[in-house]
């Protein structure tokens, strides 16, 4: 039969929240998951400063995004900011140093590159789910995220050409492959903000609901992600950054069809061969065309 769109029913998530590895609480995000669901969701939690972050923030949230991606009951990872005036407003401009963002450590950093990478190399889908602001530096990581679910508040654009600043990595290549390279050169010169629906309309978001619907809708979007199968979409995530991420790109593929190898009869012979100390009898198996 053929499952349409809209069919996953509409519920709440029932939230639990984790803490740190090392049990203490996080104090620049806010970590949970849905109980009997594979969602995790990460919330940026600095809303008085419309969610920037610091390096403190990202250190939070690389150690949150790596438990969901090692924890194999989690499908898909929502990433968001709390309250409804912003996703996130980028780096802490307050703690903006000579040599990157500095908070308790003498020394400036520019981690959220990492963050980005991270989010770009997990096998599993991340959603930005956006209401209100997803600017400079926040910007680039809605960007990074798989799809984005913006709320009819949202506001998105880059101010960098503004605040003396600019993201020359992934900010800039995958704007351009969003939005396409014109489009991206007026984001990034003029510093202009765009509504959720001029952002849809460029490529930006994947669907624009009402505030009040956003986090409902971006679980319905999560449901029906988890119905499918997490080995196809694991190298499809994979295989769609792959040209773009070079290097980089094709070793996660790659490692994707290891992974994927490991489970067949004939990658064991290999194995149990050099383990029983005999020569492998790779006969059996078939070349295909
Ligand atoms: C988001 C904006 C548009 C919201 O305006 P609104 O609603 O009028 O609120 P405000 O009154 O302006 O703000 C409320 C309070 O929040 C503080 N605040 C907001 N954003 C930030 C921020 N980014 N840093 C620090 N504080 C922030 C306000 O100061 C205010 O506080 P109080 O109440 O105490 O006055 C508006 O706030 C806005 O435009 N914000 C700034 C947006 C911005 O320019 N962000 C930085 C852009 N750059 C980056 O993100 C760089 C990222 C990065 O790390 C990087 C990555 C790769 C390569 C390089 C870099 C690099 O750092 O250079």
């Amino acid at each position: 039969y053929h499952r349409i769109h809209g069919e996953v029913p509409m519920k709440e998530a029932s939230w639990g929240a984790v803490c740190d590895e090392t049990g203490k609480e996080f104090t620049d995000i806010i970590y949970e998951k849905a109980v009997g669901e594979g969602i995790a969701k990460i919330t940026i939690n600095r809303p008085e400063r419309r969610n920037a972050f610091r390096p403190h923030t990202i250190k939070e949230l690389i150690r949150a995004f790596n438990d969901a991606r090692d924890d194999s009951a989690v499908g898909v990872i929502i990433l968001t900011g709390k309250g409804t005036k912003a996703f996130c407003s980028g780096g802490d401009q307050a703690l903006r140093s000579s040599d990157g963002y500095a908070d308790f450590e003498s020394f400036g950093r520019l981690n959220v590159l990492d963050l980005q990478v991270q989010i770009r190399r997990l096998p599993k889908p991340v959603i930005a789910m956006v209401a209100g602001y997803a600017v400079g530096g926040g910007h680039v990581l809605h960007m990074v995220c798989d799809l984005t679910i913006a709320a009819d508040n949202a506001v998105f654009g880059q101010t960098g050409a503004k605040v003396g600043s600019f993201d020359a990595g992934y900010g800039s290549s995958i704007m351009s492959r969003l939005v396409g390279p014109k489009k991206a050169r007026e984001m990034w010169f003029l510093s202009r903000f765009y509504n959720a629906y001029e952002a849809e309309k460029m490529g930006l978001v994947n669907v624009v609901v009402p505030l009040e619907k956003l986090e409902m809708e971006t679980l319905n979007w999560c449901r029906e992600i988890l119905r499918n199968s997490p080995t196809a979409i694991r190298v499809l995530k994979s295989a769609l950054n792959a040209v773009d991420d070079g290097h980089a790109g094709l070793q996660e593929l790659g490692g994707s069809a290891t992974l994927i190898f490991y489970g067949t009869e004939e990658a064991n012979e290999g194995k149990t061969a050099y383990m029983q100390r005999r020569r492998p009898d790779f006969s059996k198996f078939p070349r295909r065309p």
